[in-house]
């Protein structure tokens, strides 16, 4: 298919990362692991998953925000393709394809993702549906391969969507935006997903669904590690924990170890100890107020052109472009 181009950065280096990223987050005082490692392909479906639960209404609000204010974004920023870093299966990505059709703009999507099966069948599926457009997908991790991205062929949409940029410690997120900004041409703006500050009742059961989706997809990271690392976690041996930290304003999701155990990576060498009660971090997921991420932006040397949030002000979309020197 010559529409197709698909850009693998991860080049087998995946295990490696995923070694090092365990060796190191296992051997902390406060163990902790980074939420990349849980988007495997059951990973990424459980996340599918999630994302249709009544619970969870980031994804559904963000939507219809999107919905509503698609054109005007597109016509705000002129754009002819569209960067989407963490693209999944692609579900919003249509909104702004559409917007882009309609004004006649559209060229070209370029997906990044960590699930190479998500960007080679996003890719087939939307050059089916959008006569046309050309698709370069790149298999790779935002936080390290930003700079594999094709050069521009025209104005340029870099989408951030989902709130998922909620997943970086605080100083990530600086280093983070600063490359993005470091990506925009005079043209080319920032589509960012932020999910926003809210009741803690209501922030809470979005990461502790009833069906227990949250918590299984949690524990895949334990059965990432021991397919890949020969390691002999017991899922079932630890808890689901999600609790909004409020001096932080971030939900922070652990596993809690059940019962005292030893758990063995022989592929690195390790043995592992947690003690009845440890927590093991898998992620956190801030939350946002405008003036954060106004704030925020500035830091980076972005500047915000506009803001659109739903009713309820759950979730902020913005739109931002370098700012003038
Ligand atoms: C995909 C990163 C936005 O933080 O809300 C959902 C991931 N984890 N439920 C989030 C997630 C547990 C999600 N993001």
């Amino acid at each position: 298919m010559a529409d197709i181009s698909l850009d693998n950065a991860l080049d087998g280096d995946a295990g490696r990362t995923l070694a090092e990223d365990v060796r190191d987050g296992l051997t902390r005082a406060h163990k902790e692991l980074p939420p990349k490692h849980l988007y495997d392909s059951r990973g990424a479906a459980l996340f599918d998953q999630i994302c249709e639960l009544p619970e969870y209404y980031p994804t559904r609000t963000e939507r219809a925000i999107l919905e509503r204010v698609a054109a005007e974004l597109i016509a705000a920023s002129g754009a002819s393709e569209l960067v989407e870093l963490g693209s999944g299966s692609a579900a919003k990505t249509r909104l702004l394809l559409d917007a882009m059709a309609a004004a006649g703009t559209l060229e070209r999507y370029v997906p990044l993702d960590v699930t190479e099966r998500v960007v080679r069948e996003s890719a087939a599926a939307l050059i089916r549906e959008y006569p046309g457009l050309r698709v370069h997908g790149l298999i790779g991790d935002f936080e390290r391969h930003l700079g594999r991205l094709p050069p521009a062929h025209g104005p340029r949409l870099l989408a951030f969507l989902g709130g998922t940029i909620g997943n970086f410690a605080p100083t990530q997120r600086g280093r983070f935006l600063r490359t993005i900004a470091g990506l925009l041409a005079a043209g080319d703006h920032l589509l960012l997903g932020t999910d926003l500050v809210k009741d803690r009742a209501t922030l809470e059961a979005a990461y502790n669904d009833s069906a227990g989706i949250t918590a299984e997809f949690n524990r895949n990271i334990l059965r990432v590690i021991n397919r890949e690392l020969g390691a002999s976690f017991d899922p079932t041996a630890f808890d689901h924990v999600a609790v909004f930290d409020e001096r932080n304003e971030w939900i922070e999701i652990s596993l809690r170890a059940r019962e005292a155990q030893e758990v063995a990576l022989p592929a690195i060498a390790l043995t592992v100890h947690f003690a009845a009660g440890e927590e093991l971090r898998t992620q956190i997921s801030a939350k946002f107020t405008r003036e954060r991420v106004a704030a925020e932006l500035a830091a980076a040397g972005l500047e915000l052109v506009a803001w659109h949030t739903d009713a309820r002000a759950w979730f902020g979309l913005s739109l931002a472009r370098a700012a003038a020197a």
